[in-house]
């Protein structure tokens, strides 16, 4: 197989049995010849979403001898975190992984795993997921998206630089935002919400861009966010999670034999990064202690706003979400 980023006017001249894609094609190459795909990603290489990314490409790699190369490219290097659904889909990166909530605009169903307190442990994260997938690769899959795997953050909790012993405590915090429901929650607390990805996050704060924000301990780890700020309040709302996916055009161009290694590579992937981040979820709380973050129970007060919270934004979010997302909603609870 190849890939080539020919312009219209060369592809045009090449034999009509080639699957085109905008601005790429995909044509049949002799057998044993490679395919290299790039898998861009927004997190840094030490972060388990990319120790996992790494073995997946290790294992399709290992699996075809050699013909399937996928190169992780990590830490935004390649494309930002918002820009990376587009390359898939028209094909300017034949794979990649995103925080499927940052979709939330598009379509209230990618942001279903961050409603709050809906699904706040793991295996419920994983029903939540098996709830919602067939819908959500329904609506990738008309992009020419085709969904390998998902794996979860760490539950979510808030960074900040002072005590935050009720609601009322982050009035004018300057909030740091990655999705729709995170800046939501910022305006919602009396908060200044500014968006900020998570590769831009350890400048934000060295700056004083912002000075509290909601996210895992691994992400608060990778920002080094006992530099600036002292509190991590352990909140558990949600599970935010990441989708690795790849141009279906991409995808078919490939041999039987490879594709079938690639979705067992990616069934491997799966298992391996949810029991990766729930047994690192305690280990990144121990770790950002260690390094003098005071990591906290939230007080009832602050347990009994943020569900308050919660509530609203469930709510929103299923009269946005109508009842398509009411179906999954429902699936899940009998789960
Ligand atoms: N880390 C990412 C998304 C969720 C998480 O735990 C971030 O803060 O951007």
């Amino acid at each position: 197989m190849q890939w080539s980023s020919a312009p219209a006017s060369a592809s045009a001249k090449r034999p009509r049995s080639i699957c085109t894609w905008p601005r790429l094609t995909w044509a049949s190459a002799p057998a044993g010849a490679q395919t290299k795909w790039n898998l861009p990603s927004a997190y840094p290489i030490d972060n388990p979403h990319l120790e996992n990314l790494t073995a997946f490409a290790k294992d399709v790699s290992d699996a075809t001898g050699g013909k399937l190369q996928i190169q992780i490219h990590a830490g935004a290097s390649l494309f930002k975190g918002p820009e990376i659904k587009r390359a898939v889909a028209t094909g300017q990166a034949q794979a990649g992984e995103i925080l499927i909530s940052i979709l939330e605009n598009e379509d209230p169903i990618f942001g279903i795993d961050v409603v709050p307190f809906l699904a706040t442990s793991f295996p419920d994260a994983m029903k939540l997921w098996k709830a919602s997938k067939p819908l959500v690769e329904k609506k990738l899959a008309a992009q020419g998206i085709m969904v390998l795997f998902t794996v979860p953050w760490g539950p979510q909790g808030i960074y900040a630089k002072k005590d935050i012993n009720t609601i009322e405590d982050m009035k004018g915090l300057k909030w740091r935002a990655y999705n729709v429901g995170t800046a939501r929650i910022g305006e919602m607390v009396g908060a200044q919400a500014v968006t900020v990805q998570a590769a831009e996050l350890p400048q934000a704060l060295a700056t004083g861009v912002v000075n509290a924000f909601m996210s895992s301990g691994a992400t608060g780890y990778d920002s080094k966010v006992w530099e600036t700020l002292t509190h991590f309040y352990d909140t558990r709302a949600w599970i935010p999670r990441n989708v690795t996916f790849v141009n279906k055009a991409a995808f078919d161009a490939l041999d039987k034999p490879t594709q079938e290694a690639v979705l067992k590579a990616a069934a491997t992937a799966e298992v391996r990064g949810w029991q990766l981040w729930e047994s690192k979820t305690e280990w990144y709380h121990d770790e950002i202690a260690k390094k003098g973050m005071k990591v906290l129970k939230p007080s009832p007060a602050l347990a009994a706003g943020f569900r308050k919270i919660g509530e609203q934004l469930t709510a929103d979010w299923l009269k946005r979400a109508g009842a398509e997302g009411q179906a999954v909603v429902d699936a899940y609870r009998k789960m």
